[in-house]
């Protein structure tokens, strides 16, 4: 039986995927032990005609579509368009789109299955209860159509040994194509809750591990098939247990690896410690990525982040002592949030010497307690014209009729007026730190000609480039 996994294209800030998907890879692996014939079409690096293509030529039994939120209108598009080419195919969706929201998801009508949280065990029963002609009521995970209602079945607990999986099988895309990493998880889930988070909606709240052998078992075969040296860690939580990393910090030492992986989606600031960023510089990783998200100790914890500024601010410095480049993510405005806060933030970073202070508006996601917050707050609303299904960021700007969300205390024009602000210091600083970092203490003396906006947008932009491919797959 023929199974074809997709994720569809978007308009993102990314404009073009730097690393192959390691959803539809591990999928595939998980279909490909069970016996399936298995073909994956990365949509974000091919063209629509591609598509229509494969299922003409493969005619596949089933069709398996990964989407985030912003995806499911397109994966929804991309189901009815094998449906017309292939009659009698079974569509099946999942990702982060379907976990969080399955109603609007099921309504679209395009989709037979609905497949709530890890799929690795639900796609496999399901697809083989597809081969074998048994009824799919008792898969657990599963959602489906009966009759115009969705059906929810049981939920499935999460896996527990995440070492019991196959290793994800890229061999189904153009590895070289994308770019020099790979994507690697080795943890999933995290053990907080944090107020506009979406990560627990696939799996539960916690954290469960890969142990330190099979990662770097799993980076050694990389290296060795695909010459790959560098691997981006998509975890949510990385450190949480502090001795398993410092565990895989040691074995990738002890092989000799020569690798380098990178924390650019983020680890808790207090999940660490000056030893382990000591360690992880050491073992191959330039770059880690930490959450600052407010400066305002009242939005920290309507945030629900159960960290306080200083023990972010004792992490960046170690980081930095480390020799790690220091991203951070920061948001604007949240609960209690005024303009000033973000000037706050701005100047955080600063004198923090953070090297990539990134900022972005908050999204309340199908799904989030944010929207909830948002939707209950009496001082909150949200901005008609706002569809997170729609809602997408190309070239990364957004315009003022794109901020989700408004409250009495910060109006949507302030909350557009911060966003411009952050993102001109985020310029600035990239230049600065350039010239800085590569032309010594003459780099100052260059201030006055490189400080000016055509000057730091081109100076950006070959920023930019130059840290492409060496420390950050897809900044
Ligand atoms: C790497 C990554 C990216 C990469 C690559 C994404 C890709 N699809 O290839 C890049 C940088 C391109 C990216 C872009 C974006 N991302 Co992103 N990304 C991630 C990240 C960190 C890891 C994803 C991953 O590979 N996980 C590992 C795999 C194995 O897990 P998984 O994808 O969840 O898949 C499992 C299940 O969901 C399920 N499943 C998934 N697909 C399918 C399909 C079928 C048929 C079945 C049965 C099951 C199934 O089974 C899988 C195995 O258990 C996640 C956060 C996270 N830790 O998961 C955010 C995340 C998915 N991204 C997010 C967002 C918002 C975006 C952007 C919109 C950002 C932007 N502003 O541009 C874009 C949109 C991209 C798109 N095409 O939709 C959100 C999604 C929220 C939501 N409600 O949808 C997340 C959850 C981050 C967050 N915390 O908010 N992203
Ligand atoms: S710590 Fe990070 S991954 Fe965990 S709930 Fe908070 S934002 Fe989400």
């Amino acid at each position: 039986m023929k199974v074809l996994l997709t994720q569809p294209r978007l308009p993102t800030l990314y404009q073009k995927p730097k690393e192959p998907p390691l959803n539809l890879a591990i999928l595939a692996a998980v279909l490909e032990k069970e016996g399936f014939t298995v073909r994956c079409i990365d949509m974000e690096a091919h063209s629509s005609r591609g598509y229509l293509e494969v299922l003409n030529e493969f005619k596949p039994h089933i069709l398996g579509l990964s989407a985030t939120t912003m995806g499911v209108l397109k994966a929804s598009e991309m189901a009815l368009q094998a449906k017309r080419t292939v009659p009698e195919i079974v569509t099946i969706i999942g990702g982060y789109g379907m976990s969080c929201d399955r109603d609007y998801v099921m309504g679209t009508g395009h989709f037979d299955y609905g497949v709530i949280g890890e799929g690795e065990l639900t796609l496999s029963e399901l697809s083989n209860n597809i081969r074998d002609g048994k009824p799919c009521e008792e898969v657990k995970g599963l959602v489906w159509r009966d009759d115009g209602k969705t059906i929810v079945n049981e939920p499935r607990e999460p896996l527990k040994d995440l070492d019991s999986l196959p290793r994800p099988n890229f061999a189904h895309f153009n590895v070289h194509g994308y770019g020099k990493s790979l994507p690697i998880f080795t943890t999933r889930g995290c053990p907080y809750n944090c107020l506009y988070c979406v990560v627990n909606k696939v799996g539960v709240r916690g954290s469960r591990a890969k142990s330190a052998q099979s990662v770097v078992d799993e980076m050694e075969y990389y290296r060795d098939r695909y010459h790959i040296k560098v691997f981006s860690v998509v975890d949510d939580n990385f450190s949480v247990d502090k001795q398993r990393a410092h565990a895989m910090c040691d074995l990738i030492l002890k092989r000799g690896l020569n690798i380098q992986f990178l924390l650019g989606q983020g680890i808790r600031a207090d999940n660490i410690d000056r030893e382990l960023f000591f360690k992880m510089k050491q073992a191959g990783c330039p770059i880690v990525a930490m959450g600052v998200e407010t400066t305002n100790p009242k939005t920290m914890k309507a945030l629900r982040r159960g960290i306080r500024l200083e023990r972010i601010a004792e992490s960046i410095e170690d980081a930095k002592a480390a020799g790690l480049i220091v991203k951070t993510f920061n948001l604007i405005g949240g609960p209690h949030e005024v303009y000033e806060d973000i000037m706050n933030t701005i100047a955080f970073n600063e004198e923090m010497k953070v090297d990539i202070p990134g900022y972005g508006v908050y999204q309340p996601l199908p799904g989030s307690d944010l929207l909830e917050w948002v939707k209950n707050d009496e001082h909150a609303r949200l901005n008609p014209g706002y569809d997170p299904y729609t809602w997408s960021n190309p070239g990364g700007d957004i315009g003022p009729g794109d901020i989700p969300f408004e409250t009495d205390y910060f109006s949507f024009e302030e909350r557009y007026k911060a966003y411009k602000v952050c993102l001109a210091s985020v310029n600035q600083h990239l230049v600065k730190g350039f010239v800085d970092r590569h032309l010594g203490r003459f780099g100052p003396l260059l201030y006055p000609f490189m400080l000016n906006r055509p000057a730091e947008s081109m100076a950006r932009k070959l920023y930019l480039k130059f840290l492409r491919g060496r420390i950050e797959p897809w900044d």
